[in-house]
Formats: C-alpha cells, sequence, structure tokens
C-alpha cells in the first residue's frame, strides 16, 4: 500500500518549502468553491508587496501597439467570472519512488475558487499581433535564485493557448481582490492546465516570435524520464479524484476512525482534457470498485464536479479508493510513476480507515 509512512524522510529544506506552501486540507473538499484561506498555495521565492497604485502591466514584443494597463484599465474592461480548479504539476510528489526533492505534497495542492478578470485575448488583440507569433510569456514581479540562475518567476504558453477565450487575467478570486499570496494585484489564470502557467503577480506580457528559453519552460515544469533529455513540457491537468476521509483521524497517522453503518462518502473530481464522466469508489483498497453518483455537471468545464457514494461500512480495516475517468476516456494510475521532476502522479487516493 503506497502510504506516507514508507517514504524516505524529507529534509530540513524541503520542511521549509512546506511550511510556506500549503495544501487544501482533504476536507475542505466539502465546499463547492473552495475559500480563499484553504486554496493551497505555492510560491517559488518571496510574496511581492505590491502598491497597485504606480502598478501597471506592460504588454509588448510583436505587438503593433504596446500598452501600459493600469489596474482600473483592466477593471473597466469586458470581465468574466469562472470556476476553476487549479493544481500543482507536483500534487502527489512524495508518493513517487525514489524520493524527489522538492515541494513535498501530500495530495492536497488543489483547489477550485471562482476567478474574475478580463479575458487575456481582448488585450492581446488590442494590442495588435503581428504575423509570427509563437509564443507569449507572463512575467512575475517574485525574484529568486533557482537552478543557480537569478531571475523572476516568468513562464509561457504557445500562442494558441494563449488565445483560448477561457484564460483570464484576473484581478478577483472569490469576489474579492486577490490576496497578496495569489497574485495581487494580477494574475493570469489557464483553465485547465497545471497551476505552473498561472502566472501570479504579472507585470509584463510579451508576445514572442521564438520558443521562450526562460528556466520555468526549459528547466522546470517538463516532463523526463532522464535528466539529460529535453522533454515534455507540462500543461494539461490529468484526471483525478479525492474523497473527503470520513470519521475522525487518529493524530499523527491521519488514518481514520469510523464508526459502523452508512456513510455517505463526497469527493471530487477534475481533468483538464475534459469533462468528468464517471468516478468509481472502493473500500477494499482498489480490488472492487463501484460506481459513485455524479452531481451536476459544473457550469465551467474547468471547475471540479461533486461526487457521492453511499458506503455500507462494516467493521474491520478498510482502504477506501477513488478513481475518476475523463471523457477522452484517461483515468487515474494505480501506482505512481517515477519522472524526474515529481510531477502529473495521478495515482489513486488510499485512506485507510478502522471502522468500529
Ligand atoms: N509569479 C509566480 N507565479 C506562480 C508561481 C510562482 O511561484 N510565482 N507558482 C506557480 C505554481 S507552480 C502554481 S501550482 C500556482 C499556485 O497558485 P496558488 O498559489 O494561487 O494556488 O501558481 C503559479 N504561479
Ligand atoms: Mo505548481
Amino acid at each position: 500500500m503506497t502510504d506516507t509512512t514508507e517514504t524516505q524522510g524529507i529534509s530540513r529544506e524541503e520542511l521549509r518549502l512546506a511550511a510556506r506552501n500549503h495544501g487544501m486540507p482533504l476536507e475542505a473538499l466539502r465546499y463547492d468553491l473552495t475559500p480563499a484561506g484553504l486554496h493551497y498555495l505555492l510560491i517559488h521565492y518571496d510574496i511581492p508587496a505590491v502598491d497597485p497604485d504606480p502598478w501597471r502591466l506592460s504588454v509588448e514584443g510583436h505587438v503593433r501597439s504596446p500598452m501600459e494597463l493600469s489596474l482600473d484599465d483592466l477593471r473597466s474592461r469586458p470581465t468574466t467570472t469562472q470556476a476553476v480548479t487549479l493544481e500543482c504539476a507536483g500534487n502527489g510528489r512524495t508518493m513517487i519512488e525514489p524520493h524527489v526533492v522538492s515541494q513535498p505534497w501530500v495530495l492536497e495542492a488543489v483547489g477550485n475558487a471562482e476567478w474574475t478578470g478580463t479575458p487575456l485575448r481582448g488585450v492581446l488583440e488590442e494590442a495588435g499581433i503581428d504575423q509570427g507569433a509563437v509564443e507569449v510569456a507572463f512575467k512575475g514581479l517574485d525574484r529568486g535564485v533557482e537552478g543557480e540562475q537569478e531571475q523572476s518567476y516568468e513562464r509561457s504558453l504557445p500562442f494558441d493557448d494563449a488565445m483560448r477565450s477561457e484564460v483570464l487575467l484576473a484581478f478577483e478570486m472569490n469576489g474579492r481582490p486577490l490576496l497578496p499570496q495569489h497574485g495581487f494585484p494580477l494574475r493570469l489564470v489557464v483553465p485547465g492546465w497545471y497551476g505552473m502557467a498561472s502566472v501570479k503577480w504579472v507585470s509584463r506580457i510579451s508576445v514572442l516570435t521564438e520558443p521562450f528559453a526562460g528556466y520555468q519552460n526549459v528547466h522546470s515544469y517538463r516532463l523526463r524520464s532522464d535528466p539529460e533529455e529535453e522533454g515534455e513540457p507540462l500543461n494539461r491537468i490529468r484526471p483525478r479524484s479525492l474523497l473527503v476521509p470520513p470519521g475522525i483521524p487518529e493524530f499523527q497517522s491521519r488514518s481514520r476512525i469510523v464508526d459502523a453503518g452508512t456513510h455517505t462518502v463526497l469527493g471530487r473530481a477534475w481533468s483538464g482534457f475534459g469533462p468528468i464522466e464517471r468516478v468509481e469508489f472502493s473500500d477494499d483498497d482498489g480490488r472492487t470498485w463501484w460506481d459513485a453518483d455524479l452531481g451536476e455537471p459544473p457550469a465551467n468545464e474547468y471547475a471540479w464536479r461533486g461526487w457521492t457514494f453511499e458506503w455500507h461500512a462494516s467493521s474491520g480495516e478498510w482502504v477506501l479508493c477513488c478513481r475518476a475517468t475523463d471523457a477522452t476516456g484517461a483515468t487515474q494510475a494505480n501506482e505512481p510513476a517515477w519522472n524526474v521532476g515529481g510531477y502529473t502522479n495521478n495515482a489513486i487516493q488510499r485512506v485507510s480507515t478502522l471502522v468500529r
């Protein structure tokens, strides 16, 4: 059984990262919209303190009319609000063997917030895109050193992905101005993609005629089976489902203690490849699967979908699992697969449960 108690210890450095970058407690899967304080966080460097008055967003590079936009300029543009499930590409990393040193996520690097902003597409169109644009890069105001390179967090999208109508320059989360840790005053939100694409504290948008060669595109956030290989950039979120662990936890192990009887187990499922079409539940560590009841499809394709399962719990030790399948037929792995960065591990959740 895959359980964190079996993994090698994590270092003090990883602990320091984990203390800054918290996950969403799994009981918060109960909220369709994740309250901002319960949403996971991932910040490579420090949270920049941004004064919104002098702040400007510059739109430059391969455009006919470079622009400098204030927060009021952005707010006065057409806006949309959409619920979007963000998940870190490293979610599930500590379940991968051998151990990959980085932010030591277990399974909680996810959240489903409502983001309000103006579509990126309109801003790019207004700046006037010339023939030959291949990528759009987004630069954050946070700086640090990574892989021995001093840098601002900056990542690009292929041009066609940047022009998808659902990609937002967001200035509100759950109806309030962004919190400092979520990118105040402005962040990108790329629905369906792992979180690394949704650059926070955006200050510069550059339209490029060559692929962007920045660290977060070329070194980080690529799927590689060998450190020497070029690998593939990460993009869409693989299907995953998670359940709210039922009953009460034992403090240290967090294993569950549940009274015998019928319990409604509930959870959420999402995929960046297509709508969720099926969720299954197991109480015997994945030997037997039953179909869960799917909730209404979400109003937005890239928000998670709720599900429930009426579980008849009888005394004994059980391992609860769930498994999602999306419209492309993609489902979750039984066991994690190793890769250099410890990314995209969508292996099924296993919750040790004692029914008394
Ligand atoms: N500027 C900047 N943007 C960033 C990051 C960062 O460190 N700096 N982290 C990225 C990663 S890896 C993830 S998973 C998401 C996390 O977004 P959240 O903290 O709002 O949940 O932000 C992305 N955007
Ligand atoms: Mo991430």
